[in-house]
């Protein structure tokens, strides 16, 4: 069985397909869309009915969305599975799923959008040799102009992203209690572990949030979810906005 993932540079939710993908075993090839004509070939070229990424074409279709990517791939190849057969751990993996796509997802993806505009001196780290057959040291150069748009499309706002960074500790100790009741980061990796461990591995590339991170067992998680993740960033956030989640880390 071959594939072909669809993404975006940097892209969390593509590097949890990914993560998913290597689990199963199936052989796939990366493709990186560049950023918003990503949405015309998405939408109008693949027809589908999102304009985002991940999509994976495999086994003669797209499908579209990392929730449902993680379903395809255990329905085409079920060993080793990404959902629990036991029908209470299930429901658990599921909401663990569900949270990291709806509600942890988009406040890492503004953090990371609005750290891009602030300095795009490490754009070229998230990127791969080529995106879309363009070099990466054209595509950074283009870049900015993406993001500034990608900022205002997802509303990466110094208030969003303040309040984002203050939410952290709490989300990251969710997560931690996840891990506590075996539903994340157990003998198996989950469609969950990718999920959640995939937003936390991207955090995990900003200087100044690792060290506050580092120790945790979402830390663990997101290194074992997605042992590799393109992109090293230098400190970029203002220290005030950095203090709640410094303080809960005990520093
Ligand atoms: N939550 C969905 C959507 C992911 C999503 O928003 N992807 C971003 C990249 S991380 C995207 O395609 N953005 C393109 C755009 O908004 O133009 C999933 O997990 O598949």
């Amino acid at each position: 069985m071959k594939a072909r993932l669809y993404g975006l540079p940097g892209s969390h939710p593509t590097m949890a397909v990914r993560g998913m993908l290597e689990l199963k075993g199936v052989e796939f090839r990366r493709v990186d869309l560049v950023p918003f004509l990503s949405r015309v070939i998405v939408r109008r070229g693949m027809r589908l009915p999102q304009n985002t990424v991940p999509v994976l074409a495999i086994d003669g279709r797209r499908v579209q969305g990392s929730r449902e990517i993680a379903r395809e791939l255990d329905r085409l190849r079920p060993e080793p599975p990404l959902f629990p057969a036991d029908p209470e751990r299930r429901l658990a993996v599921d909401e663990a799923e569900r949270w990291g796509e709806e509600e942890l997802q988009h406040p890492i993806r503004q953090l990371s959008l609005w750290a891009m505009r602030a300095n795009r001196a490490p754009i070229h780290s998230y990127m791969g040799s080529t995106v879309m057959g363009v070099p990466a040291a054209i595509g950074a150069r283009l870049a900015p102009a993406f993001i500034a748009r990608g900022v205002r499309l997802n509303e990466a706002t110094d208030e969003a992203v303040r309040e984002n960074l203050a939410a952290l500790d709490s989300a990251l100790g969710r997560i931690d209690g996840w891990i506590a009741d075996g539903v994340l980061d157990g003998e198996e990796l989950n469609a969950a572990d990718f999920q959640v461990g995939a937003s936390v591995r991207l955090l995990l590339t900003f200087q100044d949030l690792r060290p506050l991170i580092e120790g945790r067992p979402a830390c663990h998680l997101a290194r074992r979810a997605v042992p590799d993740y393109r992109g090293d960033a230098p400190p970029v956030f203002p220290p005030a906005w950095l203090e709640p989640l410094r303080s809960a880390a005990g520093g």
